[in-house]
């Protein structure tokens, strides 16, 4: 968590004439988001979509399935408005909510010059599978 858009910044300086994506959840990216000061300030054009589902969603999903929905300290609560936050570093700011607008956001993210950030809001509480669970092995997960 918090890795993907330092070194996503790191790739795009390492090999400037490759398209550079940084997917991450919200609970990663409020750890480094910072970091779009740098791609400003170096003129590093990372591209940024965020899979917004307000929730740190591996813990949640942990402890839906396997401590019967009693969450704790996986709601991420107010979050910044993000286009809002990239806008304040000086980066480009876009958000879709719709499925159906998802590739042409996408695109549109993709086409637009320097640093971008796309504020996906997914599905608060989609679960991600497979996963194992705790003290199990390997055979015994669950997806
Ligand atoms: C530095 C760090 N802290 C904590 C964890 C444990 N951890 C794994 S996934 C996760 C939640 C991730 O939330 P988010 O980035 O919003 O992604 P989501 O699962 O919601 O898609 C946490 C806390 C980690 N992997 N790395
Ligand atoms: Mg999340």
């Amino acid at each position: 968590m918090g890795f993907g858009l330092p070194s996503a910044i790191g790739a795009k300086v390492s090999q400037p004439d490759e398209t550079v994506v940084c997917l991450a959840g919200d609970g990663s990216l409020i750890m480094t988001c910072q970091e779009f000061a740098t791609a400003v300030r170096h003129e590093v054009p990372v591209k940024v979509f965020l899979m917004n589902n307000g929730y740190f969603g591996m813990v949640r999903q942990w402890q839906e399935l396997f401590w019967d929905g009693r969450y704790s300290s996986v709601e991420m609560g107010p979050s910044p408005d993000w286009p809002k936050l990239a806008e304040a570093f000086g980066a480009k700011g876009l958000m879709v909510d719709d499925k159906n607008e998802v590739e042409g956001a996408m695109r549109d993210a993709l086409a637009t010059e320097g640093p971008v950030l796309l504020d996906v809001r997914v599905t608060k509480e989609e679960n991600c599978y497979p996963m194992i669970p705790a003290g199990a092995a390997a055979r015994d997960m669950v997806g």
